[in-house]
């Protein structure tokens, strides 16, 4: 690129909700020390969230939250819906986090990929829910250290996709991509994006937000991307289109980040300066997407876009090598 015809095009897609952040722990029918990365879908009408919510240990559960505009009055389950299960899992000895929900066309079910966080580190385990009333455990299926893990909602060539973010010790951390055909045993192993190094904003580490979500012009895939000061870490949005056959293949990538912390919910917190979103909801008649992200690792917020004005600037997007 050329330094000098840079514009950022990408910064005004997302227009936050003035509500912001649109829930805390005040949401909440028992005391927590806050509730934010949530997971999103439509059931039967609702936008239900199934948030991450830390305890006064520090240990994280899932709750559900529904609401029917998906901005206000939002209903808390009385008590955690999906609680860490230790003595069954030992895998969830340190709670459980970061869900992202899909829902899997094949099996009419909804596919809930969260982080286990065990003595070994974190790992990937999923459940499935029809009602997110009952879960139904499945398991680990990818060892640690990975996360952010989520499923396509497809099989391609009668596989299973999934993205993640493994971690090789003194490395770096991508985004990969494996294959199965029974959501059990994961091979065919990609990497699809690399973070980028030295001043870049995605330079330490990139991670799949939201689900990728199935557009004419490919997968649109939201990515995390984290950059380390002196001050600390910085966690922003960039995005990417994947090839819609063949999600190995990467057609697009902004250079920019297209959303970053910069509202004071989003700046101080129990961890500053951090978006993380795990689940957005795309409307079909407006075209329009909601994406909901935890903010400086204490609240959920909400912020829109077009779908049309993201593929008009994917269009902008250079093309990676
Ligand atoms: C990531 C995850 C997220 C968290 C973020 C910022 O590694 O653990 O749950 O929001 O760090 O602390």
């Amino acid at each position: 690129m050329n330094g000098s015809n840079f514009k950022a095009l990408g910064v005004n897609l997302f227009t936050r909700c003035p509500s912001n952040p649109i829930i805390t722990t005040h949401n909440l029918p028992y005391p927590a020390n806050s509730i934010f990365n949530a997971g999103a879908a439509m059931v039967d009408g609702w936008t239900v969230l199934l948030a991450r919510v830390e305890d006064m240990r520090g240990i994280s559960h899932l709750t559900v939250l529904r609401s029917k505009d998906g901005v206000s009055n939002w209903i808390a389950d009385e008590s955690p819906s999906f609680p860490p299960d230790p003595e069954h899992c030992p895998e969830e000895l340190w709670g459980i986090e970061d869900p992202r929900i899909t829902f899997l066309e094949d099996l009419q079910v909804f596919a809930v990929c969260y982080t286990a966080y065990s003595r070994r580190g974190p790992q990937v385990s999923l459940a499935f829910t029809k009602d997110f009333k009952t879960f139904e455990r499945k398991g680990v299926i990818l060892p640690p250290e990975d996360k952010n893990a989520s499923l396509f909602p497809c099989k391609f060539n009668d596989n299973f996709a999934v993205l993640h973010r493994p971690v090789a010790v003194g490395q770096d951390s991508n985004i990969w991509i494996s294959f199965s055909t029974d959501l059990k045993r994961w091979g065919d192993h990609t990497m699809i994006l690399e973070c980028r190094r030295g001043a870049w904003w995605d330079s330490h580490r990139i991670g799949a937000c939201p689900p990728p979500l199935r557009t004419e012009k490919g997968w649109l895939l939201l990515y995390h991307g984290v950059r380390n000061t002196v001050s600390g870490a910085i966690y922003r949005l960039g995005i990417a289109l994947l090839d819609l056959n063949d999600p190995t293949k990467v057609l697009r990538r902004s250079d920019e980040w297209i959303f970053g912390p910069s509202e004071p919910y989003e700046l101080i917190g129990d961890v500053h300066n951090v978006v993380f979103p795990c689940g957005w909801i795309y409307e079909e008649e407006s075209r329009r997407i909601r994406l909901y992200y935890g903010a400086a690792d204490t609240s959920i917020a909400l912020a829109t876009a077009s779908l049309d004005e993201i593929l008009e600037y994917l269009e902008t997007c250079p093309q990676p090598k």
